[in-house]
């Protein structure tokens, strides 16, 4: 974990504390300055972890670099490759030991713009978990090739009707969670390595009671660099949103009849 420069006064912002931005990287070298700039303009009081997963492009020796001079930015580096999910828990892990009351996940490509955080922030004034949705009323998609629109639409369509969740962009990796609520899941039983991880950590959240709300975001594809989305992670995916609606069922099901036979209410 590299240092940070100078004093670094905390700030807390009123009715959701300080703010700890979580930006995992993977081969991000041209993408984290910008990012970093744009989160530091756009919300000049939070502060930001790149998570790191040892680079080859030298991402890295970049987010050093930023720290050296910014006392607000921190770098994770961990040891390899080991997925989105890994890196978000590892971050969020930092965020709670060091006191932080809510984190912020973003993507490194642009795609996630930071001038958005002030509104997702704003809103996590009244929840628990606010989701920088693609797919609600106000929100747009700029420049994503018609497969990955697809993808998306279909998948998140495959999860709200599979997991019975009120949420229309499941998948969608710009998100803000109180610590407290994530304090509330067994961040533990999390399973996922690839982009599933945002699903369960919906459908967690969601089942541990949070309040869950969705902004509409401008989401544009990246200008620089190369996804990581793989046929693996899509696969990964659709595979653990299906064995958690058959396990939904199941307990649902064996509720219903003990409840049935109990005179008791139904799932919820
Ligand atoms: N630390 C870390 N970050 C990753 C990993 N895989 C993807 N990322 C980061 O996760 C974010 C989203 O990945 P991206 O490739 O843009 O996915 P896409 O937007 O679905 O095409 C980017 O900031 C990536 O650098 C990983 O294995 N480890
Ligand atoms: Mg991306």
């Amino acid at each position: 974990m590299s240092g940070a420069v100078g004093v670094r006064p905390q700030v807390r912002r009123p009715g959701l504390g300080r703010v700890l931005v979580v930006i995992p990287t993977y081969n991000e070298a041209d993408n984290v300055s910008p990012i970093v700039a744009r989160v530091r303009a756009a919300a000049p009081d939070v502060d930001v972890l790149i998570a790191d997963d040892n680079s080859p492009d030298g991402t890295g020796a970049v987010a050093d670099a930023i720290a050296a001079t910014d006392a607000r930015v921190r770098v994770l580096h961990r040891p390899g490759k080991e997925g989105l999910g890994a890196a978000y828990l590892a971050g969020f892990g930092w965020a709670r030991e060091r006191g932080y009351d809510a984190v912020v996940e973003m993507d490194a490509d642009g795609s996630h713009a930071p001038e958005d955080l002030p509104r997702l922030l704003a809103a996590a004034g009244d929840a628990d978990v606010v989701i920088g949705s693609r797919w609600c009323r106000g929100a747009k998609v700029v420049d994503w090739p018609l497969r990955r629109l697809l993808l998306s639409r279909c998948g998140n369509l495959y999860a709200r009707v599979a997991l019975g969740m009120p949420v229309a962009d499941a998948t969608g990796g710009y998100r803000v969670y109180r610590l407290a609520a994530l304090d509330a899941v067994d961040l533990g039983s999390v399973c996922s390595q690839g982009y599933s991880f945002q699903v369960e950590l919906s459908r967690l959240a969601h089942r541990a009671g949070a309040r869950i709300v969705e902004v509409p975001i401008t989401f544009a594809e990246r200008e620089r660099g190369a996804s990581k989305m793989s046929p693996l992670i899509v696969a990964e995916a659709l595979w653990r949103i299906s064995v958690w609606a058959v396990q939904d069922r199941r307990v649902a099901w064996r509720r219903g009849v003990r409840g049935t036979r109990a005179g008791q209410a139904r799932w919820p």
